[in-house]
């Protein structure tokens, strides 16, 4: 046992390093929240049973990047931004998947999931523009940011007002609970991510220099965008399966 410990590479790890700590809570929280789901698939119909599958991948592909990310952290003492944006091109537009695949039930077509997944890709890519390529030039970086934008909130009028919210209303009952949950989520939850990103941004918001030191600014955006991710992946998880569990009850009891 003991040499097995030595043979890992385990490195020190400072009690007020906030970036460390919330990527290494963040790699046991993901993996044990997919175990909980991808355990749970069996108590599930054919009809949900994707869902909640879906549900685990998001949380399990975020699991292995955490663990990449904590590695990467700890050795070059940087933002694994890289690794950050891979993850979230793939998991964001499962979230997307998600939204299609409850709302499939109220007749909702292949184009919907499309749409959302195609957005969701042009606010991530156009983000990683405005963090990587353009850093050091504060104006790019708010054009990229501000597109990056424009497609979070085209995201967030589908759900909330448009084809997505009215798709949800025909369906009633749990799945426009959830639906409601989850748009909630994006609304709240994934604000928190521009957030980040204007706290890491140079020159702050509009001129107001929230964090004076580049490196903090970067760290407070990392523990940002670490608490963010937990939120958003594991909770729009659990809305999913709290959904099909509740739907399961209601056909047995009907
Ligand atoms: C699990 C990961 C999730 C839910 C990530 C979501 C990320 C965003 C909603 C990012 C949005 C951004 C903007 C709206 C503008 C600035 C650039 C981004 C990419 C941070």
């Amino acid at each position: 046992m003991k040499s097995l410990l030595l043979s890992l590479d385990v490195a020190q790890m400072a009690t007020d390093d906030y970036v460390g700590f919330t990527f290494f809570v963040g790699s046991m929280a993901m993996m044990a929240a997919s175990a909980f789901f991808f355990l749970s698939l069996s108590n599930f119909n054919t009809k949900w049973r994707t869902s909640v599958l879906v549900s685990g991948l998001i949380t399990f592909i975020a699991a292995v990047h955490y663990f990449y990310m904590r590695d990467y952290y700890s050795s070059f003492d940087e933002s694994p931004t890289f690794f950050r944006y891979v993850d979230w091109v793939l998991t964001v537009p499962l979230m997307c998947v998600e939204f299609y695949l409850i709302l499939k039930v109220a007749g909702a077509k292949v184009g919907l999931m499309w749409k959302l997944i195609f957005l969701s890709v042009v606010m991530l890519v156009t983000g990683y523009f405005g963090e990587v390529v353009a850093l050091g030039n504060p104006t790019a970086q708010w054009v990229w940011g501000l597109i990056s934008g424009i497609a979070y909130f085209v995201i967030v009028y589908i759900i909330w007002f448009g084809e997505a919210k009215k798709l949800a209303v025909s369906a009633g009952g749990s799945v426009l609970k959830a639906h409601k949950i989850l748009c909630w989520f994006v609304l709240v939850g994934w604000a928190i991510y521009p957030l980040g990103y204007i706290l890491g941004t140079e020159g702050g918001l509009f001129g107001l220099q929230l964090v004076e030191d580049p490196k903090a600014a970067q760290e407070s955006m990392d523990v940002v965008y670490n608490i963010g991710d937990a939120i958003n992946k594991i909770g729009f998880g659990l809305v999913i399966y709290a959904l099909a569990t509740s739907s399961m009850k209601e056909k047995e009891t009907a």
